[in-house]
C-alpha cells in the first residue's frame, strides 16, 4: 500500500501511556536535556517496524511556563514524543492520589486506603475528578494530533477513564486500552466507589486487553455483575455495541538479553562474580521496592530456609536489588525499613566476619550489570504478592542458556500461566513452602533443570515484546472492521 507521494504506507500508532519513555531534564530557561528511558513498553513498541509510532504522555515534570513547554515540546518531536503538561497540583490529586494510592492497590488486592475512612471519601471525590481531568487532558492531546486511519492505544490503569473522552470526539477512532496491571475479582472492583463510572470508560474502547485470561474474566464479570450488561465469547455487550475483550500477553526482547550477553564487557563482568561468590550458589531477586512485590516474605522464606538447612549457611547468598519507589510515601518508607531490619538481623544471625547471607541493594542497576548478574544466578526468586505479568522472570530465563537455573515463580504473579511448567510454583504467603522450594531448587538435578529451563526458554524467545504489541494492534484493525461489517448488514 502506497500513499500517493510514492511512499510506503505506514499505519500511525499513537501510544497513549501516564509517563512518556524519556526523562526530561531543565538546562536553562529555554533548553532540555532528554533521555530515554528503555522500560518494557519501549522496546516492545521499537520493535514494530510496521508502524509509525508516536508517544503521548507526561513528561515527568512541572513545566508553568510557555518558554519552557514550547522548548519541550520542540526536543520531544525529535524522540517522536508530545507532552501532556500537568500542573502540581493535579500530579498530586490524580498521579500520586487516585492513580497510585487507589487503584494501584486495589487492582492488587490490597483494598482501599483505611485511615481516616471520612477524610479519604472526601479526598476520594477530588481525587477521582483530578483522574477525570487529567485524562480529558491526555484526551485533547490525542485529539490535537490524531489524523484519520491513526490506532490510538491506551494504556494502564492511569488511563481508564480516556477511551470514553476519546470516543466522544470522535466515535471513529480505533481505539484500544491495555492494562498492565492484574484486574481484580468483581468482589474487589465493585468496592470503588467509582466502579461503574470506570467500566463504563474502558468499554468505550474497541478493544480491551488484559496479560491473562483471568484478568479479561474478571473485568468481563465485573461489567456483568455492577453494570448488569452482558458478556458473551468475544467480549461484553451493551445496546448491539460490542467491545471485544481478551488476553495478549506480553513478551520481551529476548534477543536484546542474549545479545547483551555476548558483550566483552558484560563477560568480564560474569567472570569477576564468580570468582567473587566462588563455592557458593547465588539466589537472585530484583524487583523494584513496592508493596506488592513480597520482598520482605522473600527475605523471611530465606531465613527459614537457613535455618532449616544448617549445611547450606555459608554455601549460599542471596542478592536482593530493590529499585526505590515512591519514596516520599509513608507506607513505602516503612517497607524500605521493615526490609533492612530483617536483612540486618539474618545477617547478624548467619553471617560470619568473612561473609554475609543477603546482599540487599537499595538501588537500580543498569542493563548491561542486570544481565550479568541474571547470567551467574542459579536460582532467582519472585514472590510477588500480585503481579500483573512481571518481566523479571522472564528476562531472567532468557540469560539463562549456560547455567539453567531454577525459577521459583509466584503463583500470583501472571507469568505463573506462562512459565508455570518450568518454574517452581509457590504462594508467596506461605513462608515454609517458600522455603522447601528453595531447598528442592539448590538440590534439582541438572536433568531436570535442563528441562524446566527448555520450556520457559522456548516460551520466552517466541512470544516476544514485539509479537505482543503486533497481536494487539492487528486485533484491534480487525475488531473495527468487523464492528464496521456488522452495522453495515
Ligand atoms: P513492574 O511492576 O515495573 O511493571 P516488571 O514486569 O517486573 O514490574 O518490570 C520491571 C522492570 O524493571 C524489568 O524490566 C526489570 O529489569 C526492571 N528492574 C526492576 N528492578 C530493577 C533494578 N533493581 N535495577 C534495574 N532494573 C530493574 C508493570 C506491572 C508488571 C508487568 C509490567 C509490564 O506491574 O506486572 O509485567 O508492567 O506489563
Amino acid at each position: 500500500c502506497e500513499r500517493q507521494d510514492g511512499r510506503p504506507f505506514r499505519q500511525r500508532l499513537l501510544v497513549v501511556a501516564n509517563r512518556l519513555p524519556v526523562s526530561a531534564v531543565r538546562r536553562g530557561e529555554d533548553s532540555w536535556s532528554l533521555e530515554i528511558s528503555a522500560g518494557g513498553l519501549v522496546t516492545a513498541l521499537l520493535g514494530v517496524k510496521e508502524f509509525e509510532t508516536r508517544w503521548i504522555g507526561w513528561a515527568g515534570v512541572n513545566v508553568p511556563d510557555e518558554i519552557g513547554q514550547k522548548a519541550l515540546t520542540k526536543a520531544l518531536a525529535e524522540k517522536w514524543c508530545i507532552p501532556v503538561f500537568l500542573d502540581e497540583e493535579i500530579v498530586h490529586q490524580y498521579y500520586n492520589g487516585y492513580c497510585n494510592n487507589i487503584l494501584w492497590p486495589l487492582f492488587h488486592y490490597l483494598g482501599l486506603p483505611q485511615e481516616d475512612r471520612l477524610a479519604t471519601t472526601r479526598s476520594f471525590q477530588s481525587q477521582f475528578a483530578a483522574y477525570k481531568k487529567a485524562n480529558q487532558m491526555f484526551a485533547d492531546v490525542v485529539n490535537m494530533h490524531y489524523e484519520e486511519g491513526d490506532v490510538v492505544w491506551c494504556h494502564d490503569y492511569h488511563l481508564m477513564y480516556l477511551p470514553e473522552c476519546l470516543k466522544n470526539h470522535n466515535n471513529n477512532m480505533k481505539v484500544g486500552w491495555f492494562l498492565h496491571t492484574p484486574f481484580p475479582s468483581s468482589e474487589i472492583h465493585r468496592t470503588l466507589p467509582s466502579r461503574s463510572e470506570l467500566l463504563r470508560s474502558v468499554l468505550a474502547a474497541d478493544l480491551v486487553g488484559f496479560h491473562t485470561y483471568d484478568y479479561a474474566r474478571h473485568f468481563v464479570s465485573a461489567c456483568t455483575r455492577i453494570l448488569g450488561i452482558e458478556g458473551t465469547p468475544e467480549g461484553v455487550e451493551d445496546q448491539g455495541r460490542l467491545t471485544r475483550v481478551a488476553a495478549f500477553p506480553i513478551g520481551i526482547d529476548s534477543l536484546r538479553f542474549q545479545n547483551a550477553l555476548l558483550v566483552p564487557q558484560v563477560q568480564e563482568h560474569i567472570k569477576e562474580l564468580k570468582e567473587r561468590f566462588s563455592g557458593r550458589k547465588v539466589m537472585l531477586g530484583v524487583d523494584r521496592l513496592d508493596m506488592i512485590k513480597g520482598i520482605p516474605q522473600k527475605i523471611l522464606a530465606f531465613e527459614k530456609f537457613l535455618e532449616e538447612n544448617p549445611n547450606w549457611r555459608d554455601k549460599v547468598v542471596l542478592l536482593q536489588i530493590a529499585v526505590p519507589t515512591r519514596t516520599d510515601v509513608p507506607e513505602y518508607q516503612k517497607l524500605t525499613s521493615q526490609v533492612h531490619e530483617i536483612v540486618g538481623r539474618i545477617n547478624g544471625r548467619f553471617g560470619s566476619l568473612t561473609a554475609v547471607p543477603i546482599h540487599h541493594l537499595d538501588r537500580s542497576l543498569d542493563f548491561l550489570a542486570l544481565c550479568a548478574l541474571y547470567a551467574v544466578t542459579d536460582v532467582a526468586l519472585v514472590t510477588s504478592l500480585r503481579d500483573g505479568m512481571n518481566l523479571v522472570s522472564y528476562e531472567f530465563v532468557a540469560c539463562q542458556e549456560a547455567k539453567k537455573g531454577v525459577l521459583i515463580l509466584s503463583e500470583f504473579a501472571g507469568a505463573a500461566q506462562s512459565l508455570g511448567a518450568g518454574a517452581i510454583l509457590v504462594n508467596p504467603w506461605n513462608i515454609t513452602e517458600v522455603a522447601n522450594s528453595i531447598a528442592l531448587a539448590l538440590n534439582m538435578s541438572a536433568e531436570e533443570r535442563e528441562k524446566r529451563h527448555q520450556h520457559n526458554f522456548h516460551h520466552v524467545t517466541k512470544h516476544t515484546a514485539q509479537e505482543w504489541a503486533e497481536m494487539f494492534v492487528s486485533e484491534l484493525n480487525d475488531t473495527v472492521v468487523e464492528a464496521q461489517l456488522r452495522t453495515s448488514k
